[in-house]
């Protein structure tokens, strides 16, 4: 084969191996990358840190035009920036999506684009796992386990193992997977102590202004429960103001035990002085773990479809001022 036929030969190749890339290859040659992330709301704390995190390490001195939609909580705004993240030709999608269902049509246009989509915090249920690159997030059944093993623990601890135990289950947004994960871990926990009896289940769309007016109205209406089991801190933090007022005692040796989700630092505060009997803790610092999965899509390499991050658990006994004020959030 003569030496030029063999130079345009490797030309053809790499042109073919250029085209065979990602969009986002593409963009990487001394370009920005063009990131579209779509964030469900500002509903917690948890997301308020969420967000940060996220922001930060999605900024241009790490190489990024980040183009950010806030979709307040609405799934349909969160359609809406999809299509327009696809339209202004993002080089990759992040979503954190609301709910679990009703996204197949979306992520199908970005895919049809050639935009790979990388799902954050909560997950997607769609036909076909294609339709987006990896999901990172936390195991929230796992982390309602962990929840309903240290409240058996407690209650053998407490005496009260054979007592009847009424559970209020104050549930985050309908359908969001911290939402069906940790439901999921109380009602098999319940099903499995004939004494645990879950007496009540709200939607408290994890903001502490609903889980209030929901607290304060069950309280009123004779409601009575042993057993908080609160699938966010911002939902705790409104339960504790209608037991205020109710004059409802809580925390270690109150009437009520209090089982909060997320671990952010107001809570830990409030679990350190015995007022939340149980934190467990759910990051919202994925900001730095989605920037590496980035990184390894360009580099193509081989990425998990789900990835799930390390958690723990606090308690006053595990709780000093020196370690929440170590906290990131
Ligand atoms: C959990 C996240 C939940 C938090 C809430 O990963 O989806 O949404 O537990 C937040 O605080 O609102």
């Amino acid at each position: 084969m003569s030496a030029k036929y063999k130079k345009v030969l490797i030309i053809i190749l790499c042109v073919f191996m250029l085209s065979a890339c990602g969009k986002a290859e593409e963009s990487v040659e001394g370009k920005l990358i063009k990131v579209g992330f779509s964030q469900l709301g500002y509903e917690s704390d948890w997301r308020a840190a969420n967000t940060l995190s996220m922001t930060e390490a999605l900024s241009e001195e790490h190489g990024y035009e980040l183009l950010y939609e806030n979709a307040k909580q609405r799934q349909d705004n969160q359609l809406l920036a999809i299509r327009n993240f696809v339209l202004q030709n993002v080089d990759i999608i992040i979503l954190a999506p609301v709910s679990e269902t009703g996204w197949d049509n979306a992520l199908a246009e970005a895919r049809n684009a050639g935009i790979p989509v990388i799902i954050v915090d909560r997950e997607v249920d769609v036909e076909n796992e294609n339709l987006y690159l990896c999901a990172i997030g936390s195991d929230f059944f796992s982390e309602g386990i962990t929840a309903v093993n240290w409240l058996e623990e407690e209650l053998v601890k407490t005496g009260r193992d054979k007592e009847e135990i009424r559970i209020f289950n104050l549930k985050g947004t309908k359908g969001a997977t911290a939402e069906i994960g940790r439901t999921k871990a109380i009602e098999k926990a319940a099903a499995e102590h004939n004494n645990w009896n879950i007496n009540a289940e709200y939607f408290g769309e994890f903001t502490e202004a609903k889980a209030y007016e929901i607290v304060r109205d069950f309280l009123n209406s004779g409601g009575e429960m042993d057993v908080l089991y609160s699938q966010n801190d911002n939902m705790t933090f409104g339960a504790m103001k209608a037991f205020d007022e109710a004059g409802i005692s809580y925390g270690e040796g109150g009437d009520v035990i209090i089982i909060s989700f997320d671990a952010v630092q107001r809570a830990l505060s409030m679990c350190m002085e015995g007022k939340i009997n149980l934190c467990v803790e759910c990051s919202p610092l994925h900001g730095p773990r989605v920037e590496e999965l980035i990184r390894a899509y360009l580099d193509g390499e081989e990425i998990d479809k789900k990835i799930y991050v390390e958690e723990s658990f606090f308690t006053p006994e595990n709780l000093s001022e020196e370690i929440i004020s170590e906290r990131q959030y």
